[in-house]
């Protein structure tokens, strides 16, 4: 699903790719120069500017509607796209913070699996790790003398010990070039996703409940039982059990796709955008189907239940320059010593966080 944007002998054979195609980064190299090719975002509907007009005057544009769902907060949709639901900016600044911390610093904690989980095993830490410019080595690489022993206890301390640690760079690693390594911040750039509560197995790509897993977080738990109100049928209640985390970095992009591995699809797609604004393709039940493009930007929620479950979906482009990534609330936020890890991060990277009732 993941995948720099390159272009593809096929990647012009389908309407969703063709959207695809118009919106992502392509960078072109004149000399030593780098530029972007130039995108028509005409035709890329803005939430926000609708909200804007919506409170000025109380009217949409053709073809979009204001749910009328007594929800708190201004709901918008398209009229021939039934079960889509826009909440811009949802979560304040402070919300949007909080999440783009937790994002960091727990959600990729065993036992959540992440993209690393099958190469490295479990990882510790990784954002902490790449701050500290730690590298992580293969463990069998590290000059530790384990010596000969018959106590059972070390034999299987040292049977089970991870295969990869993290280590001060250039510590203990024998020089003759056999060692494996990658630097933690190398790795952080490659961590695309992550999942809470129950864990998605993409090889088979279903929920694998036997894989450990940590119990739903309540306060996450809390907000999407909150924000999909107005997806929901009355006096039902949405619980959910699982959620991806999707990380990107610039020219990352997220195909189009289904999420139809979740028994009830009456129930919503709760999908919170945090850090550089995106573009989302919001496309039919199949792949000609013409999608229609919009803006998501950080702290704007999504809900995608009943027909809008069955739609392919997918993420072209995030904008990850000053002018167009659209964070600077957060760069306020997030200004004092002790955040400006989290900025440097989030300066050029969205975080998506998508949570679904499962059973
Ligand atoms: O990043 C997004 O906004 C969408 C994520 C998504 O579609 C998914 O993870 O299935």
């Amino acid at each position: 699903m993941y995948g720099e944007a390159q272009i593809s002998g096929d990647s012009d054979r389908t309407a969703f790719r063709r959207a695809e195609k118009k919106y992502k980064l392509y960078q072109t190299s004149l000399g030593r120069r780098k530029s972007l090719k130039p995108v028509d975002l005409s035709e890329v509907f803005d939430f926000r500017a609708i909200l804007e007009s919506y409170n000025r005057n109380g009217g949409t544009p053709d073809g979009i509607v204001r749910h009328q769902c007594g929800f708190d907060l201004p709901v918008f949709g398209f009229e021939d796209r039934p079960g889509f639901y826009f909440i811009p900016g949802a979560l304040s600044v402070e919300e949007q913070c909080h999440w783009i911390k937790e994002s960091l610093l727990t959600f990729p904690q065993p036992p959540n699996r992440t993209n690393h989980t099958a190469i490295y095993g479990p990882m510790h830490d990784l954002f902490i790790e790449a701050q500290k410019k730690r590298v992580l080595i293969e463990a069998d690489s590290l000059d530790v003398d384990v010596g000969f022993t018959t106590d059972f206890d070390s034999i299987n301390a040292i049977a089970n010990a991870p295969k990869w640690q993290f280590c001060e760079e250039g510590s203990k690693v024998p020089k003759d070039g056999s060692c494996k390594s990658i630097s933690a911040c190398s790795l952080l750039r490659k961590l695309r996703w992550s999942t809470l509560g129950l864990q998605f197995d993409w090889s088979k790509r279903n929920y694998d409940v036997s894989l450990p897993h940590n119990k739903f977080p309540e306060n996450l738990h809390q907000l999407a039982k909150r924000m999909a109100v107005p997806a929901m049928y009355e006096k039902e209640e949405f619980h959910p059990e699982a959620a991806i985390v999707n990380y990107f970095g610039s020219g990352d992009m997220l195909g189009g796709h289904l999420d139809d591995m979740e028994a009830d699809w009456s129930k919503p797609i709760v999908s919170m955008s945090l850090g550089c604004k995106a573009i989302f393709l919001l496309g039919g039940n199949s792949r000609e189907d013409l999608p229609v493009a919009m803006f998501l930007r950080s702290g704007d929620i999504v809900l995608m239940a009943g027909q809008a479950r069955e739609c392919f979906h997918g993420v072209p482009r995030i904008f990850t320059d000053e002018e167009n990534a659209e964070i600077s609330p957060l760069v306020s936020q997030l200004s004092c010593q002790d955040d400006l890890c989290f900025l440097n991060y989030i300066r050029t990277s969205r975080i998506n966080i998508n949570i679904r009732q499962v059973f």
